[in-house]
């Protein structure tokens, strides 16, 4: 099956050698942490599917819709606003990096103490490995840390970037300069594609968007259930999928697993028994292939029924309102509904420990895993933040701080086990 995409991979210009070997890693991986799963839904098989074909069907079809003149936006951040992706008939792709890939060719451009998703990205493509990378034709950054900010000015030597500025504060004054980003957005996209976006354009984006979120909100809810009918991990693979493959597809998908977690619930049925500890994740995104932690953690003996984080909750907790008629009041509803985002970037982030209170509560979670990569500034200052207002509510908590390395797994066992053992 490999020898089937050579010639796309090769005129991606991707080092096959070391992409291979990348391959066959990544399906090991997989094998362990996803295949040797018990009680898996069925609605799973689509998900195994697609991340078998992670760099070769979905990739054909990026280069399918690039000959049909459809241009590839790559994006970092849940702050670029793919309603006007799509309302510019563009495909969008999250470039978020969760291996330990090529990490000592990244420090050739960004320092020895950034977070790894970064060196991530910055290593995949300096070592020709991300096909989604090299089929981009625009590469969206954002002015959110120091890290990412530093690390686009130095990216944006080797490949098309465009930084949107997302302000630091949600004072009235930034409310207005990000309704103005959008607008911008809008602006560079139009001139990338040649064709202005029109209303009509806008509604559609917004509804794509809004019944892919809206599936995952389902999927989000049913998790509440006690026993928890899916595995944290399943449901992190669902949510990572969810930022590159077709969002129309993927909906249809995840619906009908949804559909299929329903018939589990009220038969009373999960993948573990009812009483296993509940722990919900908090804290920084993990991106493909990041599942350290899930998987230390349900090896633990407790079930994950929640990812605070870009790549779950924040991602999808808010829609945006389908009431406006024309096309300024869509871009301004579409900016407002980012600004709700409570990424710690943003100081003060104040929303952030009510919406963790208000998740933990509802999902019913007996205690929470505080993730943080290592180097990450803004996730770790708001872990400590968070500790005492957990606490004060009953809630135990445990920070982490790790990065992509299997070097630490033995000790991150001992603490989470550790801490598994103390929930009631
Ligand atoms: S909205 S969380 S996706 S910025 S882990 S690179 S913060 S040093 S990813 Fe994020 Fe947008 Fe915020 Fe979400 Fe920096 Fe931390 Fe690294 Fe991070």
């Amino acid at each position: 099956m490999v020898g089937a995409y050579d010639e796309m991979w090769e005129k991606l210009n991707l080092d096959l050698t070391a992409h291979e070997g990348l391959l066959q890693v990544l399906g090991k991986f997989y094998g362990d942490i996803y295949l040797s799963q018990e009680n898996r839904l069925k609605g799973m098989e689509y998900m195994d599917f697609v991340l078998s074909e992670v760099h070769g069907l979905r990739i054909k079809e990026l280069q399918d819709a690039k000959a049909e003149g459809k241009k590839i936006i790559g994006t970092f951040c849940v702050y670029v606003p793919e309603e006007l992706v799509l309302a510019a008939n563009c495909v969008q792709i999250g470039l978020c990096a969760g291996a330990e890939v090529g990490m000592e060719s990244a420090e050739r451009l960004v320092p020895r103490n950034t977070c790894d998703l970064i060196k991530s990205f910055v290593g995949f493509k300096l070592s020709r490995l991300c096909p989604y990378l090299e089929s981009s034709d625009l590469i969206i950054g954002e002015t959110t840390c120091d890290g990412k900010k530093k690390a686009y000015e130095a990216f944006g030597e080797i490949a098309p970037m465009y930084v949107m500025e997302v302000p630091q504060t949600k004072s009235d004054a930034a409310k207005a300069l990000w309704r103005a980003e959008v607008r911008r957005f809008k602006a560079r996209l139009e001139e990338l594609t040649g064709k202005p976006i029109t209303a009509a354009d806008i509604t559609r984006g917004i509804e794509t968007v809004n019944a892919k979120r809206k599936a995952l909100q389902r999927l989000a809810a049913l998790r509440a259930a006690d026993p928890a009918p899916i595995s944290g991990r399943d449901s992190l693979l669902i949510n990572q999928i969810s930022f590159y493959d077709d969002p129309i597809r993927f909906t249809t998908q995840i619906n009908a697993l949804c559909d299929e977690l329903e018939v589990r619930v009220a038969a009373g049925e999960g993948v573990a028994p009812k009483g296993t500890k509940r722990v919900l994740l908090s804290g920084c995104p993990m991106a493909v292939p990041n599942w350290k932690l899930p998987f230390v953690v349900e090896g633990s003996g407790a079930v994950i029924v929640g990812e605070e984080s870009c790549i779950g909750e924040r991602n999808t907790r808010d829609l945006t309102p389908e009431t406006a008629t024309d096309a300024e009041a869509m871009l301004d509803a579409i900016a407002d509904r980012y600004m709700k985002i409570d990424c710690a970037c943003f100081t003060p982030n104040a929303e952030r420990p009510g919406n963790i209170l208000e998740l933990a509560n509802r999902l019913k979670a007996d205690g929470v895993i505080q993730y943080t990569l290592l180097f990450c500034q803004p996730y770790a200052n708001e872990a400590m933040k968070m500790e005492p207002i957990l606490s004060k509510k009953g809630i135990p908590s445990l920070a982490l701080e790790t990065g992509y390395s299997m070097e630490d797994i033995g000790q991150l066992k001992t603490r989470v086990e550790a801490f598994v053992e103390t929930l009631e």
